[in-house]
C-alpha cells in the first residue's frame, strides 16, 4: 500500500475527462486501496482518480458510515430541489465555498468487482457523490462559485500555490505518529 501524491489546482490532469473502467483486475484493486489510504491520511471524505494523477473513472468515498467505491458512475436522477452546502477539495487545500446542488441523487455505478449497484443519497453523501462525479469529468467545485467568489478563491490559491512544488500535495501518514511518505522511510 502506498500514499499517493495529490494533484492540486493548476495540474492539467484535474481538467481531463476520465476513461471508463473495463478491467476489474489486481491493478484496479491496488489503485482503490491506495486511494482509500490517501483519502484517510489527507482527512478527506472522498477522492477521485484524477486527483492522484489517474484517468480511470473511479472514486472512493467515506462520509462516516461505510467506505464506498464508485466505478463508471452515472447520475440517474436528481430530486428534492436544491441545497446549499460548504465544500472543500483535497486538490484546493484551505479554500472553501458554498455550492448549490440537487439535494438528493440516485447514482448507478459498478462496485470494485464490476457488479452494478444503485445508491440513493441525500445530505453530505449526495453532495460528496456529485463532487466526486464532477472530478471524473474535469469539473471542480470552484466552477460553481459566482465570478467574484471564484476570483477571490483563485487569488487566495495563487498565494498558496508555492507551497506545492510541481503542483503536487505530498500526503504524510500522520496516524502512525510519523511524517513520512514512500521513499522517505
Ligand atoms: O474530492 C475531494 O476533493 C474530497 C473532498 C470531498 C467533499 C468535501 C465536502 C463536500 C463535498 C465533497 C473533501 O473531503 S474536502 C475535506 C472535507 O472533509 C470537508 C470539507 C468541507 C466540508 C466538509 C468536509
Ligand atoms: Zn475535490
Amino acid at each position: 500500500m502506498s500514499l499517493l501524491d495529490i494533484h492540486v489546482l493548476g495540474s492539467p490532469v484535474l481538467r481531463k475527462e476520465t476513461v471508463p473502467v473495463t478491467q476489474f483486475d489486481e491493478s484496479l484493486q491496488a489503485l482503490i486501496k491506495d486511494m482509500f489510504e490517501t483519502m484517510y491520511a489527507a482527512e478527506g471524505i472522498g477522492l477521485a482518480a484524477p486527483q492522484v494523477g489517474r484517468l480511470e473513472r473511479v472514486a472512493v468515498i467515506d462520509v462516516g458510515d461505510q467506505p464506498l467505491v464508485i466505478i463508471n458512475p452515472e447520475i440517474a436522477k436528481t430530486e428534492g430541489g436544491s441545497a446549499k452546502g460548504e465544500e472543500g477539495c483535497l486538490s484546493i487545500p484551505e479554500i472553501y465555498g458554498d455550492v448549490e446542488r440537487p439535494a438528493r441523487v440516485i447514482v448507478d455505478a459498478l462496485d470494485r468487482e464490476g457488479k452494478p449497484f444503485t445508491i440513493e443519497a441525500s445530505e453530505l453523501l449526495a453532495r460528496c457523490l456529485q463532487h466526486e462525479i464532477d472530478h471524473l469529468h474535469g469539473k471542480l467545485f470552484i466552477d460553481y462559485l459566482s465570478v467574484l467568489k471564484r476570483r477571490s478563491a483563485i487569488a487566495k490559491w495563487e498565494g498558496m500555490k508555492k507551497d506545492y512544488p510541481n503542483l503536487l500535495r505530498i500526503v504524510a501518514n500522520e496516524k502512525r505518529g510519523e511524517h513520512h511518505h514512500d521513499g522517505e522511510l
